[in-house]
């Protein structure tokens, strides 16, 4: 086997590299980045130079990819191509664009939030700081709605691609800090994205670690 894995089940970028191996069917070691342990803490931080995961490493290839997104591009080339990655270049575009909506719009603020909340930022921000993370949420909650509005199954047409690799675990946990409120497509989009087995095995793969989001389950 020469892909290997550095992410923690929980995290949600990690998910989103989980999905993609689950999809591709590509076999891959896992590697825990665990807090808790101080030499795989340094070997970790050794490889990614923001202490970011997922880190992908290909032993076979000798290379190490960092960012989730690149990561799933690379799974893609390697598993054929044009799963993930639509070879229709119009197609990819739009599932690349979706992706970095989420990532930038969703992810940067869900995480800001996140990290606030645990007290892992420094002292809290003021409230208003606070709200625009928030309302940035809320503007792609509102722009994804309306281009799921074309009738589209899945995040950027009627296959299952990079875009809903990112919307599985981001649209999940950050639905718990900003409600989909009345964005009813957005709802069914990420009911879908629950149903899917990579996404399901992904869950099932973080359940032991419990429940560590800093945020009530989602009520909407
Ligand atoms: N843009 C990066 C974002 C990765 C990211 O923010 N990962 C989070 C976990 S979801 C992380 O590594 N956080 C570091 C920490 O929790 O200490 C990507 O797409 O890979």
């Amino acid at each position: 086997m020469s892909l290997i894995l550095w992410s923690h089940p929980y995290s949600a970028y990690g998910q989103k590299a989980l999905v993609a191996l689950y999809e591709l069917g590509l076999p891959f070691e896992p590697r825990l980045v665990d807090f808790a342990d101080e030499s795989v803490m340094a070997e970790f931080r050794a490889l990614s130079p923001f202490a970011r995961m997922p880190v992908l490493i290909d032993t076979a290839a000798d290379r190490t990819i960092h960012e989730s997104s690149i990561v799933i591009e690379y799974l893609d080339r390697l598993a054929g191509g044009g799963r993930l990655i639509p070879n229709d270049s119009e197609a990819a575009l739009e599932a690349r664009w979706v992706d970095r909506i989420i990532d930038t719009y969703v992810g940067g603020p869900m995480n800001r939030i996140i990290f606030h909340r645990l007290g892992r930022a420094g002292p809290p921000p003021p409230e208003a700081v606070m709200a625009l993370d928030e309302t940035e949420i809320a503007t792609a909650w509102d722009l994804l709605e309306r281009r799921l509005g074309d009738g589209r199954t899945w995040g950027a047409g009627d296959s299952f691609t990079l875009a809903d690799c990112a919307a599985a675990p981001i649209l999940t946990y950050a639905r718990r800090l900003v409600p989909f409120g009345d964005r009813p497509r957005l709802k069914a989009w990420q009911g879908r994205l629950m149903a899917r087995p990579s996404f399901r095995q992904a869950l099932e793969d973080a359940a032991p670690f419990g429940d560590l989001m800093p945020a009530p389950p989602a009520v909407d």
